[in-house]
């Protein structure tokens, strides 16, 4: 089916006239709805590979999205609005069994790939810790939407069963990524055992947060709202901390090829954490202000873990732009993690310093 005859299925304010291809998400395929009436939509083909319950997915986001509404001055532009079906549904499935869903088109807008100043960075902070905050006394069961999204015992089952697997022949020329994960295996899973344990809360996080998914307002370059909330689920908030931190305060983007530009820019997660912690400080309990600042680690360990088991399951997850790109974006993010982990005894004390400023 044509994207145009997927759109007419939506109850759209006005008439779509025209579809386009927006951005070059990894996961799923967006696009931008002209319509003859006063607003623009987004339209998306949900990645059923990757989300296999959509309407529980959509579930999750109409959920978060109507109780952040009832908090914000314009809950037009402070969240996504997902538009039904003309019959009501959150989401359109094709005769082909693939699922699409439309939400409002928030105008004056932007997005970001790289956090170009402390302030962008002070900004992403706040905004997801306000995300974080709307959603506190959210209470709603949430459908797990990706089995074990975070948790990285259950990504080593994975990893296990890939490396034994070896699909795609890959693993021979792996030795060096190999021994790099092996060798954390076990600092990893000790954290996540505070997870399992109830030492570290469970809440409503987003656990996507790079730069790209939040919106930014054009005229004041104030950060707007968190969008993307496909992957919205109980976890640690620190989970969503590192996520962000492994964006907004690398040098560059997360797949350059060029290792040697690759590190944790430390005025970015100062700024980060400033914004983050202006919103969250008040609601963290004693553990989460403990393990803020390995969470950055901890989320860069697992990207390395989940791009590399990518590579060696031959290309089926993340799309691809080139045929050694999950290569690449696994040694980019390599050298990420060891600059944190150089720099960790600095983000503890920026953590500190922060926490205990009035
Ligand atoms: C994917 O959906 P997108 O492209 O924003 C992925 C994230 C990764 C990210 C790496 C559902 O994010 O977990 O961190 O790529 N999302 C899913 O850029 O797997
Ligand atoms: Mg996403």
């Amino acid at each position: 089916m044509d994207t145009i005859d997927i759109i007419r299925h939506f109850a759209l304010d006005g008439k779509a006239v025209e579809v386009k291809p927006l951005g070059d998400g990894f996961i799923n395929d967006t696009f931008v709805v002209k319509t003859d009436g006063p607003h623009k939509y987004i339209l998306q083909r949900k990645n059923k590979f990757v989300f296999p319950d959509v309407p529980a997915m959509m579930d999750n986001i109409v959920a978060v999205t109507t109780h952040i509404k009832k908090k914000v001055q314009d809950p037009l532009r402070e969240t996504l609005t997902v538009v039904p079906t003309t019959d009501g549904k959150y989401y359109f499935q094709t005769p082909d069994g693939e699922y699409w869903a439309v939400c409002l088109f928030i105008e004056d807008t932007v997005t970001n790939d790289v956090a170009s100043t402390p302030d962008m960075a002070r900004q992403g902070g706040l905004g997801i810790g306000h995300f974080q905050a709307l959603l506190a006394d959210f209470d709603k069961p949430l459908a797990e939407v990706i089995k074990g999204f975070h948790n990285i015992r259950w990504r080593f089952v994975q990893w296990d069963e890939a490396l034994k697997a070896n699909k795609a022949g890959r693993i021979d020329g792996l030795t060096e990524e190999i021994a790099f994960i092996e060798g954390r295996r076990k600092e990893m899973l000790d954290f996540w055992k505070l997870v399992e344990d109830g030492v570290l809360p469970m809440r409503v996080t987003h656990n996507d947060t790079k730069l790209s998914n939040f919106l930014f307002d054009k005229a004041t370059g104030k950060v707007l709202c968190a969008i993307d909330l496909d992957t919205v689920m109980s976890s640690t908030s620190l989970n969503d901390v590192g996520d962000a931190i492994r964006s907004y305060a690398n040098n560059t983007v997360e797949d350059d090829p060029d290792y040697s530009k690759v590190w944790i820019r430390l005025d970015m997660y100062e700024a980060y954490m400033d914004g983050y912690l202006s919103e969250r400080k008040a609601t963290l309990s004693e553990s989460e202000k403990e393990w803020m600042a390995f969470a950055p680690l901890y989320i860069t360990y697992e990207q390395v873990l989940r791009f590399l088991m990518d590579y060696i399951d031959g290309d089926v997850y993340y799309k691809i732009k080139y045929p050694e790109h999950n290569l690449v974006r696994t040694r980019s993010q390599m050298a990420l993690l060891r600059s944190m982990e150089d720099n960790y005894p600095e983000m503890r004390k920026i953590v500190a310093e922060l926490l205990a400023k009035a």
